[in-house]
């Protein structure tokens, strides 16, 4: 076991985090039976001892990225997820356990100078491994904010060589209904996709995320590679990443394949754009009561907003 250093994302909270909340958080960290982690952790514990890239967490932190709210309790994000693979509920964490995630590889196709399949630990210790305090905001009105560990989107594009033509990135979740018996519910347009163009993907922001809270990512978080997208609604930070498709054509997502009404290719936040059936205008805090006005590319504009200028026309908020 490593020796427990202290993190940055830990002070703020401890400073904002009522005393008793605190004090249970560290018991849970020691190892002692807690509240709500209690049943989540020994699994979490597992986890991360059989991943062979264990050594390379915690990670320095990326200081240009700051919280301006506590960061989200592990045991709440831990046990509150949409990862629609292992089910509707939020309560996915025990069922996604039974995802393998070693041997584990990712495809890097299409328009690119060489088609090639990576081993994802070959991967994580060919890229600088950092952390970066990120909001996230699914498109349902819960927010959390975590530190996730991971390296910038625009590294896995620099190795991958694309060609000029390519105009987007498309992703790929795995597929194997045995596992995943979400998966066999077939009105879903299984395996889940998303995309971006080569411009976001570029982005300083665009994330790939490999770890979380220090440590390597827990399955229901999207083991073991997912993306991070934090100025677009949640769904577009797509789990357990199997394939990345460099493309001219624009990818249909798993949601706006079920609904394009409701949810579009871009889906940047914005409080004054409503989803068709309820407000945009607010956000929860997952493990709060506390309801905090949603600012729009969910505060990140400084990083992003440039990248739709003089896209009017586009429906760029859904
Ligand atoms: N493969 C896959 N990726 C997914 C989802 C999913 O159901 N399957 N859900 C999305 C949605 S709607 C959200 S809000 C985030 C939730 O991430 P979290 O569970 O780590 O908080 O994952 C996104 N990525
Ligand atoms: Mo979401």
């Amino acid at each position: 076991m490593l020796i427990k250093r202290p993190r940055g994302w830990e002070l703020p909270e401890s400073a904002a985090t009522p005393e008793s909340v605190w004090l249970s958080r560290r018991s849970l960290m020691a190892g002692g039976a807690g509240m709500i982690g209690a049943a989540a952790l020994p699994r979490l514990a597992q986890a991360q001892e059989s991943d062979p890239t264990a050594d390379l967490y915690p990670a320095p932190q990326d200081p240009r990225f700051t919280l301006d709210r506590p960061v989200t309790e592990e045991a709440v994000a831990s046990n509150y997820n949409n990862f629609y693979e292992f089910g509707s509920s939020k309560r996915v964490a025990a069922a996604a356990q039974r995802l393998e995630t070693r041997p584990w590889s990712i495809v890097v196709d299409g328009m690119v100078e060489e088609e090639r399949t990576i081993d994802i630990d070959e991967l994580v210790r060919a890229m600088t491994l950092e952390e970066r305090l990120y909001r996230l905001r699914c498109v349902e009105a819960w927010a959390m904010a975590v530190p996730w560990t991971g390296f910038p989107l625009a590294d896995l594009v620099e190795m991958a060589r694309p060609l000029s033509s390519a105009r987007y990135l498309r992703f790929e979740t795995f597929m194997n209904p045995d596992v995943a018996s979400g998966q066999r519910q077939s009105w879903y347009p299984w395996p889940y996709v998303e995309g971006v163009t080569m411009e976001e993907a570029t982005n300083e922001l665009a994330f790939l995320v490999t770890g979380i809270y220090g440590k390597p990512l827990d399955e229901q978080f999207g083991a073991p590679i997912r993306l991070a997208l934090p100025w677009k609604y949640g769904f577009k930070s797509i789990k357990s990443i199997v394939r990345v498709t460099f493309t001219d054509e624009r990818p249909v997502s798993f949601w706006e394949e079920l609904a394009a009404q409701e949810y579009g290719f871009w889906a940047n936040v914005n409080p004054e754009v409503p989803h068709p059936r309820w407000s945009q205008a607010t956000e929860r805090m997952l493990g709060t009561d506390e309801e905090r006005p949603t600012v729009i590319y969910n505060g990140y504009g400084e990083w992003v907003a440039s990248l739709y200028e003089g896209m009017e026309g586009e429906r760029l908020f859904m």
